[in-house]
């Protein structure tokens, strides 16, 4: 019973396997990995089978003396050319898969969102969108749009923090950054790990198929006493529910803002400030 459930390739999926499915490099990477563990599972079952069978069948037994073999050329080149081969093979495979995991595909969606860059990770037809990632103990603040890196402030761009918002069909670059210790931005069923490292621009990218899912991540580097709390959330929308959620956001951060203001001038006003 515990056999045939551990056996059962959907109760093994997700738990000895990447997650996948929110992005198309986390499904590359989800097939890259599956073929390795495949490859190297045969490769124990072999060598553990032959160890076994050998420890069983040839073991000391009263009266016998076992034979003395030194050397078998054949059987030593054999094992030394298929080690090398297995590894030929998946060194090959894994440069072939590279590519679709590192490199941005298209957009697909027909969003306002096109930035060029030169040291961004860009796709073909050069639309993406940009969202800043940024790590601090104990949360992830989300910064929405090119120019996140640098004008954030001065181009008031929209920001959310802990969930992000994100279209579906649109290839979504985030530049990850730190402002204080090293945190690592993960969410396994979009793909890539990437540490926030202070000082430095690192860059990741996701394209999820459809809208609706909610993606769940955690900080992946210990980062400090509520690391454990520094937990993330990628919400899924369609391009038109994402261009709304993203004006409504700026509008509630507007008149927060507004609020303020108005608060310090009354403070100010009375001396209370
Ligand atoms: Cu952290």
């Amino acid at each position: 019973m515990v056999a045939s459930l551990i056996l059962a390739p959907s109760a093994l999926a997700g738990f000895i396997t990447p997650k996948s499915g929110g992005s198309s490099n986390a499904n590359q990477i989800d097939t890259l990995y599956k073929i390795i563990l495949y490859v190297a599972a045969f490769v124990f079952v072999v060598v553990e089978g032959a160890l076994a069978y050998s420890v069983i069948k040839f073991r000391a037994r009263k009266a016998r003396v076992a034979a003395q073999i030194h050397g078998n050329t054949p059987l030593e080149i054999g094992w030394t050319v298929a080690a090398a081969l297995v590894l030929v093979v998946l060194t090959v495979v894994t440069f072939v898969k590279l590519p679709s995991i590192i490199n941005p595909p298209n957009s697909t969606a027909s969003g306002p969102y096109l930035s060029a860059s030169l040291n961004v990770p860009t796709p073909p037809n050069g639309k993406k969108l940009t969202i800043c990632v940024q790590g601090r103990q104990f949360v992830w603040r989300y910064t929405y749009g090119a120019g996140c890196v640098n004008n954030a402030f001065s181009s008031k761009l929209p920001y959310s923090y802990q969930e992000m918002y994100a279209p579906a069909n649109t290839t979504v670059v985030l530049a990850i950054q730190s402002t204080d210790v090293i945190h690592s931005w993960w969410v396994p069923s979009l793909g890539g790990k990437v540490d926030a490292v202070p000082g430095y621009t690192t860059y990741t990218w996701f394209k999820a198929p459809r809208a609706g899912p909610l993606y769940h991540g955690q900080c992946a580097q210990l980062c400090g006493r509520s690391h454990a709390a520094m937990t993330a959330l990628v919400k899924i929308l369609s391009p038109d529910e994402f261009s709304s959620w993203l004006s409504r956001q700026q509008q509630t951060i507007q008149s927060a803002n507004k609020q303020v203001t108005q608060l310090r001038q009354i403070l100010t006003a009375s001396g209370n400030l």
